[in-house]
């Protein structure tokens, strides 16, 4: 028997799709991949994640797995035979997934307010992302990557700072996070994105600083 069918329904700008591609390619898995339109959800997305109808959603068998850090961790114990993404021992696979929550719950967000929230907030945010970038930093640990010696769940899920956060602060003008403030977490990003297999599962530079450019324009529009 060969193995299950699986396809992920993704969106090229999306750092948390880019997530589990950059996984999927870590294990050698095959997939079929189904770019979304966020803004006109197809009846498949809307089927496989009826919850928060959102991407990624990786199907396998006909089973639907949704959000990106549970995905990853489907991966990870799908694919036993391969290095494993998350640490083998109990305590620092913990600890991984306390940072990535960390990352998620309060890294982007505050990076998102700092750029697209409400004006007279932006500057106080700003400050807020830092910080929490500096407590990021911190978890390296004097490691090249947050994994240890290679690329591992964390870094993985760090990606948006390595990449997509330099598309955004081209595209806006503005810097949060800068070789001299963060020169470990600013290693740390050129060691990520030279990885082949992240480098080759990430968006166009160009197309992605566009990307943003015309989303800041629709948010000052909005705002007059
Ligand atoms: N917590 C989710 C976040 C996924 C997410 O925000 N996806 C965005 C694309 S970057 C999306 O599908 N947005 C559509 C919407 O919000 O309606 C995860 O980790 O997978």
């Amino acid at each position: 028997m060969g193995d299950p069918e699986m396809k992920l329904l993704g969106l090229w700008c999306s750092p948390y799709s880019k997530r589990v591609e950059i996984a999927l390619c870590l294990k050698g898995l095959a997939y079929d991949y189904i770019e979304e339109d966020v803004q006109n959800k197809s009846p498949e997305l809307l089927k496989y994640n009826p919850v928060h109808k959102k991407v990624p959603v990786l199907v396998r068998d006909g089973k639907p797995v949704a959000e990106s850090l549970v995905i990853l961790e489907y991966i990870d114990e799908m694919c036993k035979d391969k290095p494993s993404i998350l640490p083998e021992h109990p305590y620092e696979r913990a600890m991984a997934r306390f940072w990535a929550r960390f990352i998620d719950e309060k890294c982007l967000p505050s990076i998102w307010r700092a750029f697209w929230g409400p004006e007279n907030e932006q500057e106080s945010a700003g400050e807020e992302a830092r910080n929490n970038l500096k407590i990021l930093e911190k978890e390296l640990k004097g490691n090249k990557f947050f994994g240890g010696t290679s690329i591992g769940y964390l870094d993985i899920v760090a990606n948006f700072i390595a990449y997509w956060l330099d598309a955004i602060q081209k595209a806006a003008g503005k810097e949060i996070l800068t070789k001299e403030l963060f020169p470990l977490l600013s290693k740390w990003k050129d060691d990520f994105v030279a990885c082949k297999v992240v480098k080759q599962n990430l968006p166009p530079w160009e197309r992605l600083v566009a990307y943003y450019q015309i989303r800041n324009e629709a948010a000052k529009a909005a705002r007059r």
